[in-house]
């Protein structure tokens, strides 16, 4: 069954440039307009953080009134808010982590806030909640105990399921940056974590192709195992030149064979057909200038859709044949004939 493909970013997607060796070489360009970018792009959700959607320092009733300003320009602009994800790698509670730091108080700073996130998403009309475990790791291994971080992770999970019995938590692994490994760093790990939960249906994936390239595995065959349970509830497509930091580059830039193999499988399996997005989580070149820096957002989209074709333009029947006679040799030919439209 083919998808259905609504798109979606974050506004941290179109940024100013810094990086912990520079500065910021880019104005910041206000929310309105990356509002209007999307619409005009043919976008139809904005993923928020937290802290995107409101300043969580206000009191909650003022918070409350500016999301549901926020929810009328969404909605007047016909854009849904994907979902939430509490940015909890900021602030100076979480220098030692979140749910798993070692301080009681700083754990609580982080549970807090990530119940709150529940509470925005809602404000804001969404069900999905992202958990990307940042700083829960850490560079010393005596320094923190990994058995109880793992313990105080499925405590979290039960303490946003037991917080509102109709948020899903979207799981969005990552091996390293910044920790230089992260307590579970796969889709795997995070499903043996969802296992244990008191309401595991509610427990999902979200898989980003440059996180799944840093653990050295196939950003494809992980959507495969996601989709095998049933979780593959958001993406985030983005391209990864290599084992180095986190590029988040533009979708198939580095890897269009692995690109075509991603949207081949969401293809297959008709992903988007329940409403998920095909997110996109990509950082403008610092080299980028200000005009253009929005096109690494419109150029990800395309390219994916020009995927899309060439995914649709196979002639399975002769793939099944050559799957059939295991000539996988010319099945690569084939599938690279077809991207390189020589079909
Ligand atoms: C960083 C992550 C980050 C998350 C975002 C939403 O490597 O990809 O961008 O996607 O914070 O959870
Ligand atoms: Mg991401």
């Amino acid at each position: 069954m083919a998808g259905t493909y609504r798109f979606s970013f974050g506004p941290w997607n179109v940024h100013e440039g810094e990086d912990p060796f520079g500065p910021r070489v880019r104005e910041t360009i206000p929310f309105e307009e990356k509002v209007k970018f999307a619409v005009k792009a043919g976008f139809g959700a904005i993923q928020f953080h937290d802290d995107d959607a409101v300043d969580v320092t206000l009191p909650i009733a003022e918070q409350n009134k500016k999301l549901a300003e926020l929810k009328k320009m969404l909605d007047d602009n016909g854009l849904e808010a994907e979902f939430i994800a509490p940015r909890l790698w900021f602030n100076p509670h979480t220098i030692d982590g979140g749910w798993t730091s070692n301080s009681a108080e700083d754990r609580q700073y982080a549970i807090d806030r990530c119940k709150r996130a529940v509470d925005i998403a809602k404000e804001l009309g969404t069900d999905r909640l992202v958990l990307w475990p940042a700083r829960e790791g850490s560079y010393v291994r005596e320094a923190k105990d990994s058995k109880l971080a793992y313990d105080r992770f499925v405590e979290l999970l039960n303490i946003l399921l037991e917080h509102d019995k109709t948020i899903r938590i979207l799981g969005e692994m990552k091996p390293n940056e910044p920790c230089d490994s992260t307590l579970s760093p796969t889709t795997g790990h995070f499903l043996a974590l969802a296992s244990r939960t008191i309401d595991p249906d509610r427990v999902g994936i979200l898989i980003e192709s440059a996180h799944a390239m840093l653990a050295n595995l196939e950003p494809s065959d992980e959507m495969g195992m996601a989709l095998s349970f049933g979780k593959l509830w958001g993406i985030h497509l983005n391209d990864q030149n290599g084992l180095k930091f986190d590029e988040d580059k533009t979708f198939g830039t580095a890897n269009l064979n692995k690109a075509f193999s991603q949207v081949y499988i969401l293809d297959k399996y008709g992903y988007g057909n329940n409403g998920e997005y095909v997110g996109l989580d990509i950082k403008v070149l610092r080299t980028q200038k200000q005009d253009v820096s929005f096109a690494h957002l419109a150029n990800s989209k395309a390219i994916f859709e020009m995927l899309v074709e060439k995914v649709r333009s196979c002639d399975q029947k002769y793939i099944d044949e050559l799957i059939a006679a295991r000539d996988y040799e010319e099945l690569s030919f084939y599938i690279l004939k077809v991207i390189m439209g020589k079909a």
